[in-house]
């Protein structure tokens, strides 16, 4: 049995989505953040971080957007989320998924909580400038590396596609949103038509404007 510990729009959209995609039989676990659930002690037994999503798979249980995204492309081949193993384009499917990780998506961490950077409060308005403007050149090169390529892998569609989406739709409201890219911009147009990332979207009530 499958099942995701989420909250709306958080990391937890990518497996979400993937989930959607697979057509797998899972479970939507609300963790709600409104009452703090992700520093419960019963959710910390899930994930020491306290950081959402987890993904629960039998006996498993798993952390870590990214290491949830390869676990579910891995256990679920026939949905094609991955290139087979030890083919190059599996190897650029790593590159990308591990550069969304722990580039883009670390970074939105000092924009989404600034105040867990500073100790004197009043500076986290700068963090937070400053992260805008490293989150702006993490997406001109992502940008500049997609060109006009329908996918980040050419023509073959992958989780890191939806991964890239959902980073770009995490900085709408940035001074200078990703989608103001015209290749992101693209990309987001392509991935929000499938019906599987509609569907994800339906399910945690997610409102235009989508990113
Ligand atoms: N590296 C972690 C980061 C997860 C993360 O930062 N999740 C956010 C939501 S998108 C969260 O749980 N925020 C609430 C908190 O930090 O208390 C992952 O990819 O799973």
């Amino acid at each position: 049995m499958l099942a995701l510990y989420y909250y709306p729009g958080n990391a937890s959209l990518l497996p979400h989505m993937m989930l959607r995609e697979i057509g797998a039989e899972f479970e939507l676990r609300l963790v709600d953040r409104g009452q703090n659930a992700q520093k419960s002690a019963e959710y910390l037994k899930l994930n020491p971080s306290g950081r959402i999503p987890v993904l629960v798979d039998g006996d498993l249980v798993l952390f870590e957007t990214a290491a949830i995204a390869l676990h579910l492309a891995d256990k679920f081949p026939q949905a094609g989320l991955a290139p087979a193993l030890g083919t190059s384009e599996r190897a650029e499917f790593y590159k990308w998924m591990i550069h969304l990780t722990n580039t883009p998506q670390a970074e939105y961490r000092a924009w989404f909580y600034p105040h867990e950077h500073v100790s004197d409060e009043a500076a986290a308005p700068a963090v937070k400038q400053a992260s805008s403007e490293r989150l702006n050149r993490m997406f001109d090169v992502i940008s500049e590396q997609l060109g006009d390529r329908t996918w980040l892998l050419g023509d073959r569609f992958s989780a890191a596609d939806l991964f890239l989406f959902m980073l770009i739709r995490w900085g709408r409201g940035m001074p200078r949103p990703p989608r103001s890219l015209p290749n992101l911009n693209a990309l987001a147009e392509r991935v929000l038509a499938r019906p599987a990332v509609q569907q994800a979207i339906d399910a945690e009530g997610l409102k235009a404007p989508i990113f």
